[in-house]
């Protein structure tokens, strides 16, 4: 496949100023008339040809400045339309194409999900709607007319404000008119026709405008969606305080189907979303969906300031919408919950996803420089790693140095296509500081080590340390690492080091040493303090250090990662003798004088590392099976350690009868805890802990209590647990959102019996290869929560989703793809493993026909 590369972007040699669509939808052939004002590009090249894209559709008229076009002048296909010699003056082109929504399962350009008409336009689907200049930097003003039959769809949305609307004479037929004054590039274009049902609040802007927000969902389905309407207008307020950002048309539109290819799409000011995340209730979403809404809805809404106010000059500049977009909604999401706890799970995805991503084959810089296929390019580099840089800069700059560069950059780029050089450009100006040693971030794969070595001078009362980074490739970064000294009662705040300020020291070369002053006694450093950056870091903290910061830190991030240190070392065998048990007992005394006056924290402190985070620690030839053991063997001893405060924790957090649901932090927390505790309790005492959670499956009042007790019993194999998973299969038979849950659930059982389980799965009713939230639940989970199986001795595990990837593939590349990543991490498994899954990463290269997607992909995982 043709490689882009960014060295090679040259500007458009054509501009698009204005675009007036007419779409005229219908299940099999919809029409749509683009008129779009072009002119010559003074940035490009005078007499070019000009060339549209297209993808998989069919042109019917063309015109340019209303005369048809000789077949000489034009060559046309469905996947590109070029004007040999178009004028060298502003000139207007008709262009109608025909589209089948109803055929298009790739689920890019306009599909229908679900009986409703739906967009997706990000990265290259408006190509398939219409012929155009599909590109980011390419920015006009849309007016859209949309027209449909009445009964099949009476809601009609589109970007903009809307501005008149009405019958279509003598027929069954309406239609809607909208218009979007903020000039945007085509990815984000998008249009909804169906039949809807809808929540509204309003909301008035700190410029005293009145914004009508709706969210729009399966009729029926509304009183689920008050929660996201909630967040969202907690993200708009939250917005203008935080970022001085404020909503820009008069009307704000979300709306849920059932069929996406990942979580939502910002297009601007008709936000589309995966039903997955905005529709809750108590009785079918768990606290960590209501988490995933709020973060979402606001990521979302704050694109339009990131990504759509001011947007990319090409995909190569992903990360500068979404990297800093997932910075600003993490910060959303630590303002409306607790800080620290989020925190936490922020850097525990980030570890499950990116770092393997970037210890991979699929390792690519956060700013790639060249791509095969942009859609692979949507990952946890560009995203999570992306918002580690913006916090980054925050941590070195300070929050108000961090503030004034944010706003010259909305300022200076508002209505451009950016680069990260322009980012980057608006916080050096802001700071005064040359920041191009920082800019090495967007440019270098892989994770950094960071090496530490303390050393203590009794007799001068100076504490030592010294830093030592590494990333094959790349010159030193700069690497802000937040720390401090702790001893036994807690911080050394009587030591200082003038190399470090406000709690920060500036790593910049590659090795460098700093020296605290009146240190009392060997202190055990906290480094790293909030995950202050990116990097492995690789201390020689003993067991009896790391019990030290687990106590006394009194940073929590650095509390809960010696927690993690501590038991990843007892998985691993890396632990010194007795420090189980003193594990335990550390364990014991935090739950004894903590756990109640912050359940969240605790539940994290409880929480054993994945076996997938142990993989990654053992670096290289992975057993799966003994990793499980280990960690299965961790979990029973905790549970029996720890059981009669664990189960009096259980006591003191229950439910009081009657008690309303709310989905706020605190409650979330409570349940989190109790949860916690029963899946300790059930690796001890299989029987009562069987029994407990069959209890708690049976009296729950949330989804939450309900699937945390079905996935405690779904470990403990029995009559029990498949009378379990038939009650609750059968309860939720309605709801495939909810099918999901019961469906990953299932797909993670660590038994040889799971893939005939699978197997079986896939012929329930409810399932389907063309919806990506079915797929992703019972097959894509599949690898990533069920390590033994899917890496099995035999091969089986990795036939299966192989054989998925194929299936596919024809159906939705993307989503097929995205299952294939689940490979990359390969290479640390044991030979004998890793040959197997080389195998069927090359049965999937050897395939013809592959898509561009799934080629992309196998190509690199095996290279
Ligand atoms: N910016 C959006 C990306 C997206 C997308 C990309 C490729 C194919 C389908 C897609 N749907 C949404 C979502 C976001 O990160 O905000
Ligand atoms: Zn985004």
């Amino acid at each position: 496949p043709q490689t882009v590369r960014l060295e090679e972007y040259r500007p458009s040699d054509h501009l698009i100023d204005r675009v007036e669509l007419d779409v005229r939808l219908d299940d099999r052939e919809t029409r749509v008339s683009a008129v779009l004002a072009l002119r010559p590009n003074p940035a490009g090249e005078a007499g070019a040809a000009l060339r549209l894209d297209g993808d998989e559709i069919d042109l019917v008229a063309l015109e340019l400045d209303g005369a048809v076009l000789a077949p000489d002048d034009v060559t046309a296909s469905p996947s590109g339309l070029v004007l040999h010699a178009p004028p060298s003056r502003p000139f207007v082109l008709r262009i109608e194409t025909r589209l089948d929504p109803s055929a298009n399962t790739k689920l890019m350009g306009l599909y229908r999900s679900g009986g409703v008409y739906c967009t997706q336009c990000e990265a290259d689907g408006f190509r398939r709607i219409t012929y155009f200049l599909d590109r980011p930097d390419v920015l006009s003003v849309y007016t859209t007319r949309i027209e449909a039959d009445r009964d099949e769809a009476p809601v009609l949305l589109g970007n903009g404000n809307p501005v008149e609307a009405g019958p279509v004479p003598g027929t069954n037929r309406h239609f809607a008119v909208w218009h979007d004054p903020h000039p945007k590039p085509a990815y984000l274009f998008a249009l909804v026709g169906g039949r809807l049902g809808r929540v509204s609040a309003p909301f008035t802007t700190m410029e005293g405008r009145t914004v009508e927000v709706a969210v729009h969902v399966e009729p029926g389905r509304e009183a689920r969606a008050g929660y996201a309407l909630d967040a969202t207008l907690r993200a708009m307020a939250w917005d203008e305080r935080a970022f001085g950002r404020a909503y820009d048309l008069d009307v704000f539109n979300v709306v849920a189907v059932s069929d996406f290819n990942m979580g939502a799409m910002e297009n601007k000011g008709l936000n589309i979303f995966n039903d997955k995340y905005v529709l809750a209730s108590a009785e079918t979403a768990t606290d960590a969906d209501y988490a995933n809404i709020e973060a979402i809805i606001a990521h979302e809404y704050f694109h339009n300031w990131s990504g759509n106010r001011v947007t990319c000059r090409d995909w190569f500049q992903l990360c500068l919408k979404e990297g800093l977009t997932v910075f600003r909604d993490q910060e959303f999401s630590s303002d409306m919950r607790s800080r620290a706890v989020h925190r936490i799970a922020e850097v525990r995805t980030l570890r499950a996803r990116q770092f393997p991503e970037d210890a991979g084959p699929l390792s690519h810089p956060v700013r790639p420089r060249q791509y095969a296929e942009i859609n692979n390019f949507y990952t946890a580099t560009v995203y999570e790693k992306g918002a580690e840089i913006v916090r980054m800069l925050r941590t070195l700059l300070g929050a108000d140095t961090f503030a004034a560069g944010m706003d010259r950059y909305f300022a200076e780029n508002d209505g451009r296509a950016a680069t990260v050089e322009d980012f980057l450009a608006a916080f050096a100006q802001a700071s005064g500081r040359d920041l191009a040693g920082f800019a090495q971030w967007y440019e270098h794969p892989g994770t950094p080590r960071l090496s530490v070595e303390g050393r203590y001078d009794a007799q001068a009362r100076t504490y030592a340390l010294t830093f030592r980074q590494s990333l094959p490739g790349a010159p030193a970064l700069m690497i802000p690492i937040a720390l401090g000294l702790v001893g036994p009662q807690g911080a050394l705040d009587g030591a200082t080091c003038d190399r470090v300020r406000d709690g920060i020291f500036v790593l910049e070369m590659a090795s460098d040493t700093i020296t605290f002053e009146n240190v009392e006694a060997p202190p055990v450093p906290s480094l790293l303090r909030g995950f202050s950056a990116p990097v492995r870091l690789e201390t020689a903290l003993g067991d009896v250090d790391r019990l030290t910061l687990l106590a006394h830190d009194p940073d929590p991030f650095n509390r809960w990662q010696a927690a993690q240190g501590l038991a990843l070392r007892l998985m691993t065998g890396a632990a010194e003798p007795g420090t189980r048990e003193a594990y335990g007992r550390a364990l014991a005394g935090f739950l004894d004088t903590e756990a109640l006056a912050d359940p969240a924290f605790a539940a994290l402190i409880l929480a054993l590392p994945g076996e997938g985070d142990v993989a990654n620690e053992i670096g290289e030839g992975v057993d799966p099976d003994r990793i499980h053991a280990a960690r299965e063997d961790l979990r029973r001893h905790l549970g029996a350690a720890l059981g009669v405060r664990l189960s009096a924790l259980r006591a003191a957090l229950a439910e009081p009868p009657g008690a309303g649901f709310s989905p706020d932090a605190a409650s979330a927390g409570r349940r989190a805890l109790r949860n916690a505790a029963l899946d300790l309790l059930a690796a001890a005492d299989p029987e009562t802990g069987a029994a407990e959670a069959a209890a708690q499956i049976e009296s729950a009042s949330t989804m939450t209590d309900r699937l945390a007790a079905l996935a405690v019993l779904s470990l403990i194999p029995g009559a029990a647990r498949e009378q379990a998973l038939d009650a609750f299969g059968a309860r939720y038979a309605d709801e495939p959102l909810v099918l999901d849950k019961w469906f990953a659930l299932q797909a993670a059982i660590p038994e040889a019996g799971t893939l005939a389980r699978i197997a079986a799965l896939r012929t329930h009713p409810a399932f389907s290869m063309t919806n990506p939230n079915r797929v992703r639940a019972l097959i894509g989970s599949f690898p990533l929560s069920n390590p033994t199986q899917f890496a099995r001795p035999d091969g089986a595990g990795f036939a299966l989703v192989a054989d998925a990837v194929l299936a596919l593939d024809p159906i939705n590349p993307q989503i097929a793809a995205k299952l294939l990543t689940s490979f990359g991490s390969w290479r640390l498994l044991e030979p004998g493993r890793g040959r197997l899954a080389r195998e069927a990463l090359e049965r999937i290269r050897a395939t013809p026909t592959l898509s561009r997607d799934v080629a992309d992909i196998a190509a690199r995982s095996v290279a």
